[in-house]
């Protein structure tokens, strides 16, 4: 099966470490396609960001869909754009914050999410609250870490994430930890053997439920919510983005946009020759 993980910020060096973090826990026979848009947010910290990385999110399925991918991750904590890709796609979407969330609804009667910026505090609650998970949330902290400082060498990154956490099980009455930022996935295990209590992050909590979905031979309705978006012709900059509606176009993953994002990666994988090709 081919899952299409998407990094909806523009910052390739997250995407490349989420798909290391996804192809250490993805099954024999899962091929992990890790990419990012080259439109849009190098992070996504707020609204803002989070709307003007949608378009970029949505042509990356939009062109899984004509790549024949089976399933999708959206690998940003705020899971954004999630219902309009399950529009695009036939296969399961998986948002990282839902996947982290109902992970660790079933791991501890309670956990705290530990995330970057304060100003992104509420989105979580509003996510918590969309997913049904709000009774399980003890709380939503802030390291007030930027999303592109989390791997910066030297950065003091590593200790705030982990004190916050701390402070988390000792004041939250919460027993799991969810790592509010796909750019935490890989410091989710150190934590875990620091704290001795489950630590949840979302990136490989979507691929592996994402996996199980495909393999259980389930996809995405098609009537109702998620049915395909009705074909009209946009206007302006996004006219590229025109649904067309039909199955059979969407199969050939119509839409001048699909076409460019596939081309745009492929362009990308060219520049890249020398180096590691941000593709399973
Ligand atoms: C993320 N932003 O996972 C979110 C985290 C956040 O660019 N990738 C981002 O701070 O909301």
């Amino acid at each position: 099966m081919r899952i299409k993980l998407i990094n909806p910020n523009t910052t390739r060096r997250m995407t490349e470490a989420m798909g290391r973090c996804a192809r250490e826990v993805a099954a024999p026979g899962t091929e992990v396609i890790a990419v990012n848009p080259t439109m849009g947010p190098p992070s996504i910290e707020g609204y803002y960001d989070e709307a003007l990385a949608t378009p970029g999110l949505l042509a990356e399925v939009a062109a899984g869909e004509r790549e024949g991918c089976d399933g999708y991750v959206i690998a940003c904590f705020g899971d954004p754009g999630l219902y309009a890709a399950r529009e695009l796609a036939r296969g399961p979407v998986i948002g990282i914050a839902e996947a982290a969330m109902h992970a660790a609804s079933v791991l501890a009667p309670g956990f705290s999410v530990v995330t970057t910026l304060a100003r992104t505090c509420g989105m979580a609650w509003h996510l918590a609250e969309r997913y049904g998970m709000k009774r399980f949330c003890r709380n939503v902290r802030a390291t007030d870490v930027a999303v592109l400082d989390l791997d910066k060498p030297g950065s003091a990154a590593r200790r705030i994430i982990l004190d916050e956490c701390r402070r988390a099980l000792d004041e939250d009455g919460s027993d799991a930890i969810v790592l509010g930022c796909a750019g935490m996935a890989e410091l989710c295990a150190e934590i875990e053997d620091a704290l001795g209590a489950p630590v949840i992050e979302g990136v490989t909590a979507a691929v592996k439920w994402t996996e199980a979905l495909v393999a259980l031979r389930l996809s995405t309705a098609k009537r109702g919510d998620y049915a395909r978006p009705l074909a009209k012709r946009y206007d302006g900059a996004l006219a590229s983005f025109s649904p067309t509606g039909d199955d059979a176009a969407a199969e050939r993953g119509a839409g001048q946009a699909a076409r460019d994002a596939t081309d745009q990666h492929a362009a990308l994988a060219q520049d890249d020759a020398g180096v590691t090709r941000v593709n399973a």
